[in-house]
C-alpha cells in the first residue's frame, strides 16, 4: 500500500452518454468504483459528466451539450468530429477554469480533445484508456501524451495497453468492484452463463455450439445488441438448451450468474478486461474463458477456471467436463485478492503517485 497524502481529484466522465443511461458502457461502472475506493481511502472527489448523470452521494457536475458518437464504429482512419455545442468540450473548459481547486484530473474519455489539451493545463492530468487501439488519429494523439507526460496513461490489463505502440508507458490499474454487493454461492444450480452484449465480436455461437454438444441449459443475459446475429444462432442451433433470460441490474444479475456451474466467455475480438469475469469470480462461479484478451489475465486456469484455445469449441466442452475440478471458494478469494475496492486503490495510489512525482520533477 503506498502512502499518499489526501488529494482534491476531478474526475471527468465519459462524453457519450449520461452516468446510469447505459451508453457509457463499462466506463460507468470503472468510474464509480475509481470514485468510491478513493472515497474510502480519504481522498475528495468531484465528478463531472453530462447532465442528467445520476450518482448517488458522490458530488457531481452536470454539464450541458450534444453527446459524443462511440468511438468503436469507426474503422482505423475515423476522423475525428465534434458536435455543435459539444458536452466533451463544454466539460474541459470547466475543468480548465476551476483545474486549480484540484491536485489531480482524471479523464475517462477515449477522446481526442482531452489528450489534446493536457499540455494547455496547469494540472496534470491522469489519462484512463477505457478500449484497445481503434484509429490512427486517437492513438497518434494518446502516443503524444505518452511519450511528453510519461506515467499519465492508465489501462485495464496488458494485452489491451499491447495494442498500442506505446505499451511500456501504461500503468495497468487492472479494475475493481464493490465486492460487498456480489453474494458467494456454494451450491450452484445445473446451468452454465453467459452474460454480454449480444453482437458477433462477442461470439455467443461458440458457446451455443458447446452446450448443443453438452446438453447442459445455458441461460444468456445481455443487451441483443444486433437481432440478425441473434436471429441466425436460433436458425442454426434450434436444439441447444439455451435461455434468453433479459438484461438485468448488477443485483439482479449476480443472483442469477451465481448460481450457475460456470461462466463462458468466447470473445472473437481483444476484451480490454472482461468485468463479468470478476462479476462471476466473486459469486464463486468458475470462469471457462478463450485464452483472449483482458479474461485471459484474470482466470487462473486450473485454479479459478480454464483457459481454453481461442476458437475451439471442442475445447470448450472438454473444459465443461472438467468445471467440478475448481474450488468455487478459489474463485471468491481471487475477487477478493486482486480486485476488490482496496486492491483497486492501491493501484490507483501507486499510479497518481508517480504521476505528481514526475509532474513536480
Ligand atoms: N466512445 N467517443 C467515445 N468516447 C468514450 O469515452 C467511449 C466511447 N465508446 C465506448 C466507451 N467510451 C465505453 O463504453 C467503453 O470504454 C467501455
Amino acid at each position: 500500500m503506498s502512502y499518499l497524502r489526501p488529494l482534491r481529484v476531478l474526475l471527468l466522465s465519459t462524453p457519450v452518454g449520461a452516468i446510469g443511461s447505459g451508453l457509457g458502457g463499462g466506463v460507468e461502472l470503472t468510474l464509480k468504483s475509481v470514485a468510491r475506493s478513493l472515497i474510502q481511502r480519504g481522498h475528495s472527489i468531484t465528478v463531472v459528466a453530462p447532465e442528467g448523470s445520476v450518482l448517488d452521494g458522490i458530488p457531481l457536475i452536470e454539464i450541458p451539450g450534444e453527446l459524443q458518437i462511440t468511438a468503436q464504429t469507426g474503422g482505423r482512419d475515423e476522423l475525428i468530429t465534434l458536435p455543435k455545442n459539444s458536452v466533451l468540450g463544454n466539460m474541459w473548459d470547466y475543468a480548465r477554469q476551476v483545474q486549480h481547486e484540484y491536485d489531480l484530473l482524471f479523464n475517462f474519455a477515449y477522446d481526442w480533445l482531452p489528450f489534446y489539451l493536457t499540455p494547455f493545463f496547469e494540472r496534470a492530468i491522469a489519462h484512463l484508456v477505457s478500449m484497445g487501439s481503434l484509429s490512427d488519429a486517437m492513438d497518434q494523439i494518446i502516443g503524444n501524451v505518452a511519450e511528453r507526460f510519461p506515467k499519465t496513461i492508465g489501462v485495464h490489463s496488458l494485452v489491451q495497453a499491447e495494442t498500442f505502440q506505446f505499451a511500456s508507458q501504461c500503468f495497468n490499474i487492472k479494475n475493481g468492484f464493490d465486492l460487498s454487493s456480489y453474494q458467494f454461492c456454494a451450491a450452484p444450480k445445473n446451468y452454465l452463463a453467459w452474460v454480454g452484449r449480444i453482437a458477433p465480436e462477442k461470439g455467443l455461437e461458440d458457446a451455443v455450439a458447446a452446450i448443443q454438444a453438452v446438453g447442459v441449459p445455458l441461460k444468456i443475459w445481455g443487451v441483443i445488441q444486433d437481432q440478425n446475429y441473434w436471429q441466425k444462432i436460433l436458425a442454426d442451433y434450434p436444439t441447444a438448451p439455451i435461455e434468453y433470460a433479459g438484461f438485468l441490474s448488477t443485483h439482479e444479475l449476480q443472483q442469477a450468474l451465481g448460481a450457475s456451474r460456470a461462466l463462458l466467455m468466447t470473445p472473437h475480438w481483444v476484451e480490454a478486461f472482461g468485468n463479468v469475469a470478476i462479476e462471476a469470480l466473486a459469486c464463486g462461479v468458475p470462469v471457462i474463458a478463450y485464452q483472449r484478451g483482458g479474461p485471459a489475465e484474470i482466470v487462473r486456469d486450473g485454479k479459478t477456471g480454464w483457459l481454453v484455445e481461442p476458437d475451439r469449441v471442442d475445447e470448450l466442452v472438454s473444459a465443461i467436463a472438467k468445471i467440478d475440478q475448481i474450488d468455487r471458494t478459489s474463485c471468491r478469494h481471487q475477487a477478493e485478492t486482486e480486485y476488490s475496492l482496496e486492491a483497486l486503490s492501491d493501484r490507483l495510489e501507486t499510479w497518481f503517485a508517480n504521476i505528481l512525482n514526475s509532474s513536480q520533477a
